[in-house]
């Protein structure tokens, strides 16, 4: 049994200050580096999107961010701008110590589809390389921390247990955006459903 952790998108913009501002997303950094010393292996996800990236609000004229379009035949939610490459609010946050991270794996770097999952953009039409590289390293147990848990972190989940990684959510260690009232408790919900087992950082 190998197992590896993935931290997701602990970066600047999703932290309260930031661009796209997760609650209480800075109480993940500490919890993280803890969890993090526990692996031998630490891929990190980096939300990487270029200036012009098609999640933007500000790419559609008479749209603002909350509202959902159709891009090129998905339902994608717009979002400020947020992790554009070579910002400081994409880079990781400054508390997080990143020398414990054996790869970082950017996303969302096609301007015409997101990607919210470490794995795969939202159509599953290209892939990260991280099922290949965990797979390389033979991982089978999956550890899943970061934010947002409602956005990113759910669907890198589902996705470790879709590539067949048995999957665990480090759940004190995650925070969500919670664009509507139940989302947080949804997303658990679903991640549970589709076979990942929550876990406290204690506990791992
Ligand atoms: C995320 C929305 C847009 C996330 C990234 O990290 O959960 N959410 N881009
Ligand atoms: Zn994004």
């Amino acid at each position: 049994m190998t197992r590896a952790l993935i931290l997701v998108d602990i970066q600047n913009d999703f932290m309260p200050t930031g661009a796209l501002p997760v609650a209480d997303g800075d109480a993940v950094v500490p919890v993280a580096n803890t969890v993090a010393a526990k692996f031998d292996l630490v891929a990190a996800t980096q939300d990487w999107h270029p200036a012009n990236h098609g999640s933007f609000a500000t790419q559609h004229e008479g749209h603002s961010p909350g509202e959902l379009i159709e891009l090129h035949g998905l339902t994608q939610v717009l979002w400020p701008d947020h992790c554009v490459q070579h910002t400081p609010g994409a880079e990781f946050v400054e508390g997080l110590d990143e020398s414990q991270i054996t790869k970082v794996f950017p996303k969302g770097t096609d301007v015409t589809i997101d990607s919210y999952s470490g794995f795969f953009d939202n159509g599953k039409r290209q892939d990260t390389g991280l099922a290949k590289w965990l797979e390389g390293q033979g991982v089978t147990q999956v550890y899943v921390l970061g934010v947002a848990t409602d956005y990113c972190v759910k669907f890198t989940a589902l996705d470790a247990v879709g590539c067949g990684f048995e999957t665990f959510l480090v759940e004190d260690a995650c925070r969500g955006v919670e664009m509507n009232p139940g989302d947080i408790a949804a997303a658990l919900t679903e991640m549970s459903a589709a076979g990942v087992t929550r876990v406290q950082s204690a506990d791992v």
